[in-house]
């Protein structure tokens, strides 16, 4: 049987991550993962912190601690958070570990020893001001191909352009600000990436199933022609270079931080205590699935710049099969910003809802197919249209009902009539479109169609009037019934996106706590039957209220307004 391997892209260590970050790698990925356990399928979930490069380091001169104190912190943080958004990762590590570190050098080595490493002298930037040669975020200045002035010397987020320090014009430093930078030479080691163009092609090209964000992300930076690529930098906080004369030097950010899916894996199997466990995931699996999520300023690095690494060993190291990607998140129409404190960062939005609320209106709002923008007012709409009448309300009113009616336990006798008939029909419809959305990762539409799903209880409820004292016994018995067994499904297959309320509702109709695969049970409307013990739960949701929408529109607006 298949196995699943699943990872989301290492959240950069320095600071709390914004909505955006969550809806772009991590909550999908966990919503597919949950979706697998829950048909039985074997998933192993990784993530871990990105701890290396220059925002790390950045981040701690500004807090004046050593970078290693800063990162376990902000690990410690960022970890305890996930958890709060329940996000259930197999194991969760860090880029900093041992493990990493010998990763790396090892596949660093087995490069080398294959011939695609180049050490070049070259001329770099170096800021007499700041007393340091300045690498890649270190610089600042206008992208030299769409004229953005905030591009860094790594990448351009306006264009996606990868860059090196040297191609921006009017470089200045991050640091200082200053624009005195000198030239002066250096010798660093470069990856010759053409010479796995023929072979990244076909990899590419034979994953036509990949979504047209990756592709085009993959085929455009192919189609412009590889260079090499820089792997070290001038740094001290990161997996350092295994040469003489390198001392001073350290990876690349990116050069590691791709290595943390194994080595996560690997920090994993020493913490159950089979050391060699990871293996059977990473070294050469014949039964992996291997689905990735990241943001679209991601993908150069993992259609491109990862495999080509991983191909150069020459060692069958497992690839993707899958590469799913987000667009933009935008705040309000407009981006984030740590620094101009605008926008809902994570810590912030838990304290105010549950994980749930942000869980289903993110992934119902996901950038999927083009940027996408967090309002309150959608946040609203979802949480009192979605959450609250269509399936909070429900829950308890039909179970209210039930309860007045024949007691807190599922009422026998009746049969299906049309309108049963009918409605199984559509129910079986319905949760077919909601398997297909989780196979391909659709997370818009899977929302829609659960959606659909709810709505189709409390049309069914409405329409046969079961509170009616006219309708026969059995007759009420029949809908409150059926009523029922629709909050079940309607709980089941919404439980990778809101896992929390789903098992309550779970457990207020009896429901026991193994997974249950309702796309193979194919019980739709008739799983529960008479005679079982129910509970009305409290109200499940809470709506939000337009003086809420009024406040945190204000509070999280940022500097700027
Ligand atoms: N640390 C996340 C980002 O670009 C970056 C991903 C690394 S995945 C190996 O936001
Ligand atoms: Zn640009």
């Amino acid at each position: 049987m298949t196995r699943y391997l699943i990872t989301s892209a290492l959240p950069y260590i320095n600071g709390v991550k914004h909505l955006g970050n969550l809806v772009g790698s991590m909550l999908p990925a966990d919503v597919y993962a949950r979706y697998l356990r829950g048909r039985g399928r074997n998933v192993f979930y990784l993530c871990a912190t990105d701890e290396h490069g220059t925002p790390a380091e950045l981040a701690a001169a500004e807090e004046g601690v050593p970078v290693s104190e800063y990162c376990k912190r902000q690990y410690d943080i960022q970890k305890a958070i996930y958890q709060r958004f329940d996000l259930s990762f197999d194991y969760f590590g860090r880029t900093s570990s041992a493990h990493n570190h010998r990763t790396t050098q090892y596949i660093y080595k087995s490069l080398r020893d294959r011939g695609y490493i180049d050490r070049r002298k070259i001329k770099q930037l170096y800021s007499p001001s700041d007393g340091r040669f300045l690498p890649d975020r270190y610089v600042m200045g206008t992208c030299p191909k769409c004229g953005d002035e905030q591009a860094r010397g790594d990448q351009c987020d306006a264009c996606l352009s990868l860059l090196e320090p040297t191609d921006l014009i009017k470089p200045r430093s991050a640091v200082s600000g200053s624009f005195d930078l000198k030239m002066r030479e250096t010798e660093h080691l470069y990856l010759k990436l053409s010479a796995f163009e023929p072979l990244l092609r076909e990899w590419v090209n034979k994953h036509s199933n990949w979504p047209l964000l990756t592709r085009s992300v993959a085929l455009k930076w192919l189609n412009e022609g590889l260079r090499a690529r820089c792997i070290t930098r001038d740094l001290q906080w990161g997996v350092p270079v295994p040469e003489e004369n390198m001392a001073n030097k350290v990876f690349y950010v990116w050069f590691d931080a791709p290595i943390g899916y194994i080595s996560a894996a690997q920090e994993w199997a020493e913490s159950i205590g089979e050391p060699e466990a990871w293996r059977s995931w990473w070294e050469s699996p014949t039964d992996v699935h291997y689905t990735q999520f990241m943001a679209k300023d991601n993908l150069p690095f993992h259609t491109v710049f990862f495999p080509a690494m991983l191909m150069g060993t020459g060692e069958s190291w497992k690839q993707p099969d899958m590469i799913k990607a987000f667009n933009w998140l935008t705040y309000e129409g407009d981006k984030f910003s740590t620094r101009g404190n605008r926008g809902v960062f994570l810590d912030k939005a838990i304290d105010l809802f549950p994980a749930d609320y942000w869980r289903w209106m993110l992934l119902a709002a996901a950038p999927e197919s083009s940027d996408s923008s967090f309002t309150w007012s959608e946040f609203q709409n979802k949480v009192n249209k979605d959450l609250n009448d269509r399936l909070g309300n429900q829950v308890f009113r039909v179970l209210k009902l039930c309860a007045k009616q024949f007691g807190t336990i599922v009422p026998e006798g009746g049969v299906f009539g049309s309108e049963e008939v009918e409605l199984e029909a559509k129910t079986g419809k319905l949760i077919a479109q909601i398997e297909q959305h989780y196979e391909k990762l659709e997370f818009r539409y899977l929302t829609q169609k659960i959606a659909e799903l709810w709505s189709l209880g409390n049309n069914y409820f409405d329409r046969c009037v079961p509170w009616k004292k006219e309708l026969k016994s059995e007759r009420r018995a029949v809908v409150l019934r059926t009523s029922i067994n629709l909050l079940r499904l309607c709980a089941l297959v919404a439980e990778p996106i809101i896992p929390e309320s789903s098992h309550v509702i779970q457990a207020c109709l009896g429901e026991g706590k193994d997974a249950v695969d309702v796309w193979k049970e194919q019980k739709w409307i008739r799983a529960i039957s008479s005679g079982r013990q129910f509970n009305v739960p409290e109200s499940l949701f809470r709506k939000v209220s337009d003086r809420e929408v009024a406040e945190f529109t204000m509070r999280f607006a940022g500097l700027s307004k």
